[in-house]
Order: C-alpha cells, then sequence, then structure tokens
C-alpha cells in the first residue's frame, strides 16, 4: 500500500510542475478588498486551465508592493501583472488616469477604438500590455462626516487620490492623498472629512464605521484593470498569449456582475445608516459636469499630446 502511493505520488508531474512558466502578479488594492477575492477565484481556475502552459502565482496587496509603487513595478518588470487601477500609476505617466472619464461599457471600447487608443499609450509610455477592464459600473461618490447642503467642500478636507483631485480642489476641497489602506485611521484620527471612493467597497476595510453621509449622485466610472508588463508579454508563445487574452477576457465579460453589487452597496449603506445628501436636477447635472470638465481639463494640461484623443474616443456624445 505504501509503495503503491509512493509510486503514484512519483508519476505526478511534479518537476514539470515546477518548470510551468509562471507570472508574478500583485495587487495595488488591499488583499481583504472584494475585488481581490474574486481574483484569487480567477487565478485558481486560469492555473487549472493554464496547467503545464503559463500560470499566475499572486504575491499579495500593497504588504508586498505599496498601492503607489505597482505601476512602476509592472512597468519595470519587478513584477510581471497587476491589478490596479490608473490612478494608482500616474508616476509612471499621466493619462492614466483618463480611464475614470469613459463613459462607455470596456465591450463598446474595444469597438469604438478607444481600447485600441489605450494599448497605444499603455505600451509607448508604460511598457505595458492592458489585458482587460475587470471593474465597471461603479461610479465614485462623496463620503462625508459633515453635512453640506450644496456643491461647496470649502474648509472641508478631503482624501483623495488623483481619481478626485481636481474635481474635490475645483468645489473648494482641501484634499489629501493616502492609498486606500490608509483612510481608516485617517477617518478614526479625524485627519480627514470624508473621502472619495466607488458606490462598492466602503464595507472592506470598515470604513462604514467611520461614515455619516453620501453625497448622491455619483460620478465618473471606476476602473480596475488587469495589467502586464510589455517584456513579457513579448516572451509568450502564441498558446499562452491565446490563455491569457482568453482568461482575461472571461473575467471582463462578467463586468455586468458589478451593477447588482453597486445596487447591493447601496442598500446595505442605508442599512447601516449612512445618510445620502442628495443634489437634484440642474444642479445634480452641474455637479456631474464639473465632474468631468475638471476630469478633462486635469488629463489634457498633463497629457496635451494625447488627451484631447482620449476624451473624444471616452465620450459618449449627447
Ligand atoms: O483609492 C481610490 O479611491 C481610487 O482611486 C479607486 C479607483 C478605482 C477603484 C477604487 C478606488
Amino acid at each position: 500500500m505504501r509503495r503503491l502511493a509512493f509510486a503514484a505520488l512519483a508519476a505526478l508531474p511534479l518537476a514539470a510542475a515546477a518548470q510551468t512558466p509562471t507570472l508574478k502578479l500583485v495587487s495595488a488594492f488591499p488583499e481583504n478588498s472584494f475585488d481581490v477575492t474574486r481574483l484569487l477565484t480567477w487565478i485558481e481556475n486560469f492555473n487549472a486551465e493554464g496547467k503545464g502552459l503559463l500560470e499566475l502565482n499572486f504575491i499579495g496587496g500593497p504588504k508586498a508592493i505599496p498601492t503607489f509603487e505597482v505601476g512602476k513595478a509592472v512597468s519595470t518588470g519587478v513584477v510581471d501583472m497587476a491589478m490596479s487601477t490608473g490612478a494608482f500609476y500616474t508616476n509612471v505617466f499621466p493619462e492614466s488616469d483618463a480611464l475614470k472619464l469613459t463613459q462607455m461599457p470596456v465591450a463598446e471600447q474595444r469597438r469604438n477604438g478607444a481600447f485600441d487608443y489605450i494599448q497605444k499609450v499603455w505600451a509607448e509610455k508604460g511598457n505595458m500590455i492592458y489585458l482587460a477592464r475587470i471593474v465597471e459600473y461603479q461610479p465614485f461618490h462623496l463620503y462625508l462626516n459633515k453635512p453640506i447642503d450644496k456643491p461647496d467642500l470649502k474648509g472641508l478636507k478631503i482624501r483623495i487620490t488623483p481619481v478626485y483631485r481636481d474635481f474635490f480642489a475645483a468645489l473648494g476641497a482641501t484634499v489629501m492623498q493616502t492609498a486606500p489602506g490608509e483612510v481608516y485611521t485617517a477617518l478614526e484620527r479625524g485627519v480627514v472629512d470624508g473621502y472619495g471612493w466607488p458606490i462598492g467597497g466602503i464595507f472592506d476595510n470598515n470604513w462604514q464605521e467611520r461614515t455619516k453621509f453620501r453625497v448622491d449622485p455619483g460620478f465618473y466610472d471606476a476602473e480596475v484593470s488587469l495589467i502586464l508588463n510589455q517584456d513579457a508579454w513579448k516572451k509568450l508563445g502564441a498558446r499562452q498569449r491565446d490563455l491569457l487574452l482568453t482568461q482575461t477576457r472571461l473575467l471582463e465579460n462578467r463586468n455586468d456582475y458589478w451593477k447588482i453589487y453597486a445596487q447591493q452597496e447601496t442598500e446595505r449603506q442605508a442599512k447601516v445608516g449612512i445618510k445620502v445628501i442628495k443634489f437634484e436636477g440642474a444642479q445634480a447635472r452641474q455637479y456631474v459636469d464639473e465632474a468631468y470638465e475638471a476630469g478633462w481639463a486635469g488629463i489634457i494640461k498633463v497629457s496635451p499630446q494625447y488627451g484631447p484623443k482620449m476624451r473624444e474616443l471616452f465620450t459618449v456624445k449627447r
């Protein structure tokens, strides 16, 4: 019996498994965030499909590589791949933050030329392959601990990333950048009066305990994507590339899920007593228009070369 078990074990392709080409992957979002849970399930499946051909090795979240360093790590090849958002790697190239401004689903971006243009800029300026957008339908919101009765943030200190900087600054806020991992402490210590974040995810790190109000409407669309170092891509063979494109696309094709998640998270916020400060009618329209105006002005200022074309490709004409 023991001999048999040993023989069976010896027959496993251990050496082959150890040699399977592997891409190192990190997340710029904290490990306990919902997107990461979803990513890990996907990786498990990827590795089952890719056995002997190509596998993914999840290294970790911001404890492995700090949130705002992840883009550099992918660009230079310290890691091969990452789940991140453009706002976290404006220190590689500033156009990265423009993806928050897309007004059509990524499926449409793949048809209207926007996706190809993103590929071009990401390769040229970031040494990156933009594989897939894996979060959509998640508008950003302003969350507050002090009430406001109009879109005026004078005297308020707000936690931001590049996503919100131009808009909240235009509304008069004093802004302070932190990684998601530092938001709770900033709220707890009263260092900030509020923060920007998408509709979903505030429960992942217990921010609901330190949040009184959400301001509606939301604005932009949160973008989280898979990016790959371009040199790593060049080293892959046809079958490996095919696996990578197929699997990342499968994940992207499930983005409709985020619509349900947005609804559930909205209800969950109401349940724990987070009150909604709601701008209506013309004031709401003005608020959202100002968000896009400030956002695009910021992008075009840092990228007169690509900004205007991105605006044209990312905007739905009304
Ligand atoms: O940290 C942030 O608020 C941020 O920029 C972001 C971007 C995309 C998804 C979630 C958060």
